[in-house]
């Protein structure tokens, strides 16, 4: 299909509860307010915005301690699954617009569905400081945004959100880039699971280039989708601060758009999140610009127009 008639669905979710602070909840305003849209239409996409999504807290979910705001998170978590899900089938590529990082239960799960659809294996790439790999059991702080890679891959299933025969992620098919922060006990469940964790000691030892063709190549030899999960403390403090969790030591500019423009050559870009930005902790729209630009970037912008095969 040529690039021209592809179309990407925006879809705001306005999601603060998972992350224990407040903010995320304005990021899909400050998205559009940094002009996703128009960037992403004058590389040629249909854009198509879906708007913000507002479920109300579900009523069957009792609260829980060990996972804060459970009824406001697992409402989203169905709504996003469903949402993403409606947005594949229609052949647009859905993008997230969030919302702190609980919303990637709703957006791979939804993913996984449309994957499981086409008899085709989901990838997931997950760009972050943190591993995300937790369960109420193993959180330090109980919040849900430190769970949804062990939940999309069926290891948390500590609540009825989504029905537990659903299509789940095998977690040898989940990369993580970039990770600095690790808890202990998810330390130990991450390797016990076989996630592929490439922290930013293999960055600085093996290149970022070469980290992302090998997990590109792994992809296309199985036929695989790729989700990308981007969060914002993925770059160091310096480049993007609006985001609560900053970790010193992250990516730099240059090579968070050395990824995406690896990952738009590759072609294997289903969907994307992004994710965890705090326009209340931003510099003056600072970090939104950036993640709009890494966005564009992945659909196709160059930074410098290189002459392309038959361009
Ligand atoms: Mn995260």
């Amino acid at each position: 299909m040529q690039k021209q008639e592809k179309t990407v669905a925006l879809i705001g979710v306005p999601l603060e509860e998972g992350s224990g602070r407040g903010g995320c909840a304005m990021g899909p305003a400050a998205y559009r307010i940094a002009g996703i849209a128009s960037a992403l239409g004058e590389l040629g996409y249909a854009v198509e915005d879906r708007g913000d999504l507002r479920p109300q807290p579900a009523a069957d979910l009792a609260p829980m301690d060990r996972a804060k705001h459970l009824p406001v998170v697992g409402a989203f978590t169905r709504a996003i699954e469903a949402e993403t899900y409606a947005a594949a089938t229609s052949g647009a590529v859905p993008i997230l617009l969030g919302g702190d990082h609980s919303l990637s239960m709703g957006s791979v799960s939804g993913m996984a569905r449309y994957a499981a659809t086409l008899d085709r294996p989901l990838y997931v790439l997950w760009l972050d400081a943190h591993s995300d790999f937790n369960a109420p059991e193993t959180s330090p702080s109980g919040n849900i945004h430190g769970m949804p890679v062990a939940f999309f891959c069926g290891k948390a299933e500590f609540a009825p959100i989504l029905p537990s025969d659903r299509p789940l992620v095998d977690p040898r098919r989940v990369y993580q880039v970039g990770i600095r922060s690790v808890d202990e006990e998810e330390r130990r469940l991450i390797r016990e699971n076989a996630v592929n964790v490439f922290d930013m000691r293999a960055i600085d030892e093996e290149g970022m280039g070469s980290i992302l063709k090998r997990i590109l190549a792994d992809v296309r030899d199985a036929g695989g989708l790729l989700h990308v999960s981007l969060d914002v403390d993925f770059l160091d403090p310096d480049v993007a601060p609006g985001v609560g969790t900053t970790v010193p030591g992250g990516a730099t500019f240059r090579e968070a758009h050395l990824i995406m423009e690896l990952l738009h050559d590759s072609g294997l870009v289903s969907s994307l999140d992004l994710v965890e930005l705090n326009p209340f902790l931003d510099d003056r729209g600072r970090s939104a610009r950036i993640m709009v630009e890494l966005a564009a970037s992945l659909f196709g912008k160059r930074i410098l127009d290189r002459p392309t095969r038959g361009g």
